[in-house]
């Protein structure tokens, strides 16, 4: 059989954090157990690299494009490198080959009356690269997504017809149940779809950072949008467009995606490869968010969680583990050092390594390290049935990317080998000279290590080496083969002493985050318990963090095309006044805010809105009859501190 699995490309406009690390991790997990199956597996990841976002990031980093995305997509390459990520192919959206592909697409989508030329107008997040209808809108002026302000962009684009796939993509959910992992998303899919999908617009003009259209099409001024450009990637890294070479792998088996990006993987992509005539992925696994003390993580907020500086501290197989573990497939995940070093100790330290070194004490106390299997079954045929049983109901949770549920059952074969250990008790047997039946016990546990680390090694290759090495076997589809699917067990060998694979972990091990976590572990622990009200509590650090001051409002303009928005000059007490776009107009005229003071938020990232920067923001209450700007009862001096 043959597999094909893909991580999104990922944005090159700034570091990978832990949330890119996750993805890259299930896909990579699920890549080698196919491997290990026997299956014949393509694994691909990669940078997507076009687009006004990357374009941006660059001119504000002061570097040529081209440069800055070769910067960027190596700092991916070289994590997933260090990270022994086993992919097989790196692509990068910026690579001749991958261009001529999505020419290739173009045109084949054009010929098939797929594409047509006309106007568009609409809001444009270029965060997320995607265009809103003004319902959609935050305050009618922000994107439902990342928050951030839209930009209305009017412009002649060609449009992809994907109002006319309406019904076959409703009737392609219906004939593949689990087309969406996890199931309880495919509602969310259908929902949007049968909510009426209107075109696409396919190009643009406004910028140029992007692929062209092919040369047929004799049009010079549009660029590829960037989600067609990107999406493209899945086929044109098997040589779409090129030689064909590995389109044998397509369909993919599954693109694992996060949840913020399945609507462009389970309806534009599909709508796609329709009109492409090509076959749709056999699943899209969508996963949730990894915050950060419970906000979201991402790198346009810069509160991100390296994954190398946290490998560096805890490992990387054990940060593997811990995120695999964790959080069900689909949820949210809040990343905790606590919550972390409570799984190191409990299940790696406690549960698998102990294990490990029991039988390494005890096999060389009673048999100078020899271990075999030959009275296993005479002694301990309950324990394998009910090992065979649990190994036989883990792969189906593999098959729906419930890490989760696959460790926790692989787990079990834990309890069972220090259940029997408990019950035999080798030590007692050995005294009554009953020196098979605890070679029996010892040898049970070594059957025990050697299937789940074959079961495990997907998710912790290196450890489970070392544990192979240990018990003299070698983890492959052989040993595979006769230790899970036929049952047998392992061949007469001496262990080899190791030392310990899970030292204890006693208190944070990142450093500056060892103060924040004294304060937020006892609410990480008890998070799964508490209540709403409780997880929204803040500390009064976190309070102080944010800084509020008296601002007086010097000037007052319209900004021009906006309804809602005015451009404000606002003295907070600093040598030169601030300008702060402010969504307002609605509600004051510019005589009531002139000479007046407001609350202002000064400590706000600066953001553009239409184009104008905003160096803050004011606080003001809304309902649904209207906005109150919140003034001090009293006049102020400008820049006094509110809190
Ligand atoms: O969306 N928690 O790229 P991107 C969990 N280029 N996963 C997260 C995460 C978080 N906080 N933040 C990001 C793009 N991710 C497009 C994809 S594919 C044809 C084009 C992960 O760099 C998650 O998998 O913004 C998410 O879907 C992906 O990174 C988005 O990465």
């Amino acid at each position: 059989m043959k597999n094909y699995i893909t991580t999104p490309i990922y944005y090159v406009n700034g570091e990978a954090h832990i949330g890119h690390a996750y993805t890259t991790f299930i896909a990579d997990t699920v890549a080698r157990h196919s491997r290990l199956k026997g299956n014949e597996t393509f694994f691909l990841t990669g940078t997507d690299e076009h687009g006004q976002k990357i374009e941006e990031s660059a001119k504000k980093a002061g570097k040529d494009t081209q440069a800055f995305a070769d910067e960027i997509s190596k700092t991916f390459k070289d994590l997933w490198d260090g990270f022994d990520i086993s992919y097989d192919k790196f692509i990068r959206t910026t690579n001749e080959d991958h261009k001529k592909g999505v020419q290739k697409a173009f045109m084949t989508m054009h010929d098939n009356g797929d594409i047509y030329k006309g106007n568009y107008e609409g809001h444009y997040c270029i965060s997320c690269e995607t265009f809103f209808p003004e319902t959609q809108l935050i305050d009618g002026e922000f994107c439902p997504d990342c928050g951030k302000p839209t930009n209305i962009v009017k412009e002649e684009s060609y449009f992809f017809k994907l109002s006319a796939y309406e019904d076959k993509l409703l009737q392609y959910y219906e004939d593949h149940q689990d087309f969406i992992l996890p199931k309880s998303r495919r509602n969310e899919v259908i929902n949007f779809v049968k909510g009426g999908l209107h075109d696409l617009s396919v190009t643009r003009t406004t910028f140029e950072w992007g692929v062209k259209l092919p040369s047929q099409m004799n049009d010079d001024k549009h660029f590829m949008y960037v989600w067609l450009d990107a999406l493209l990637n899945y086929i044109t890294a098997l040589g779409y467009g090129k030689d064909d070479k590995n389109m044998d792998f397509w369909p993919a088996s599954i693109h694992m995606v996060g949840k913020d990006i399945l609507r462009f993987h389970a309806i534009y992509w599909p709508a796609f490869l329709m009109s492409l005539g090509l076959p749709l992925p056999k699943h899209i696994g969508a996963h949730g968010w990894w915050t950060r003390d419970g906000e979201k993580m991402s790198k346009s907020k810069g509160n991100v969680v390296l994954p190398q500086v946290v490998a560096d501290a805890y490992g990387l197989e054990n940060l593997r583990y811990f995120m695999l573990r964790e959080v069900p497939f689909g949820q949210d995940g809040d990343f905790s050092q606590r919550a972390f070093i409570d799984r190191i100790n409990s299940d790696l330290s406690n549960d698998l390594g102990n294990l490990l070194n029991r039988i390494i004490g005890m096999s060389g106390k009673y048999s100078e390290f020899n271990i075999d299997s030959k009275d296993v079954i005479k002694y301990h045929s309950k324990e394998l049935d009910a090992m065979a049983s649990v190994i036989d109901n883990l792969e189906p949770f593999l098959d729906e990317l419930r890490t989760h549920r696959y460790l926790e059952e692989l787990w079990k074969l834990f309890s069972i080998g220090n259940k029997a250990i408990e019950e035999h008790a080798p030590w007692v047997k050995i005294k009554e000279d009953k020196k098979d039946e605890a070679l029996a016990t010892v040898a049970l546990i070594a059957n025990i290590l050697a299937k789940a680390s074959i079961m495990l090694s997907c998710i912790m290759p290196e450890t489970t080496r070392k544990i192979s090495q240990a018990l003299n076997f070698t983890i492959d589809t052989q040993s595979y083969q006769k230790l899970i699917l036929d049952k047998k067990l392992l061949d007469a060998f001496v262990i080899e002493k190791i030392p310990p694979l899970f030292p204890r972990v006693e208190a944070p091990l990142m450093e500056q985050e060892q103060k924040k976590e004294e304060i937020i572990a006892p609410k990480m622990q008890t998070k799964k318990e508490s209540t709403v009200e409780e997880d929204n509590l803040i500390t009064i650090d976190q309070f102080f963090e944010i800084s509020l001051r008296i601002g007086t409002i010097l000037e007052a303009e319209a900004v021009p095309k906006s309804k809602k928005l005015y451009k404000l000059s606002v003295d907070v007490g600093e040598k030169e006044p601030r300008q702060i776009v402010a969504g307002i107009r609605e509600f004051y005229s510019i005589e009531e805010l002139i000479d007046t003071q407001v609350c202002v938020v000064s400590n706000l990232k600066p953001a553009k809105l239409m184009g104008l920067l905003s160096e803050g923001m004011l606080l003001a209450a809304k309902d649904e009859d209207g906005l109150s700007l919140m003034r001090p009862e009293k006049q102020r001096k400008a820049g006094s501190s509110v809190g």
